[in-house]
């Protein structure tokens, strides 16, 4: 039986969000306004079915996926650019390969204690936002 990621989760603190954004080319009025947002995250999951909604003051964005099937993801919102995306098991972390224009792109999620880490990786750059239940 996998981790349960399901519930409500309010962002607490992060590392190195800026030089994910950066990675991303994001601009810096953008990158201003965004580093101070507290996004939640709303996961829900049955079996090997997820959505994942992260929500802030400024932008949303909406994920829905199956373990093992390959999506189109749009990233709207976010750095808008397309990729072709996975999301795997390992062990108890989720694991998802954005495939793209963007090299080593991807995220982790996983939890520690009453905590909800996400692990964001692009290019070079490593930016964790730990979240904990509203
Ligand atoms: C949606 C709240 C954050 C809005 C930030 C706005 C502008 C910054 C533009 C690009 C930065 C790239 C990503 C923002 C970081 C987190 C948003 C969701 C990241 C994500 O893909 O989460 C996964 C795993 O929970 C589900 O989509």
């Amino acid at each position: 039986m996998p981790a349960d990621f399901n519930g409500t989760w309010n962002l607490v603190r992060s590392e190195n969000f800026e030089g994910y954004m950066l990675a991303l080319g994001i601009d810096f009025a953008t990158r201003m306004i965004a580093k101070m947002l507290k996004p939640q995250k709303v996961v829900k999951q049955e079996g090997d079915s997820f959505t994942i909604s992260t929500t802030s003051t400024f932008r949303n964005y909406f994920v829905q996926f199956t373990i093992g099937e390959e999506f189109e993801e749009d990233n709207k919102g976010l750095d808008n650019r397309k990729c072709k995306s996975v999301v795997t098991w390992d062990n108890d972390k989720l694991v998802c390969v954005q495939t793209g224009e963007k090299k080593n792109r991807g995220w982790t999620h996983w939890i520690e204690g009453d905590e909800l880490y996400l692990e964001l990786r692009c290019e070079g750059e490593v930016s964790t936002q730990v979240f904990k239940r509203a």
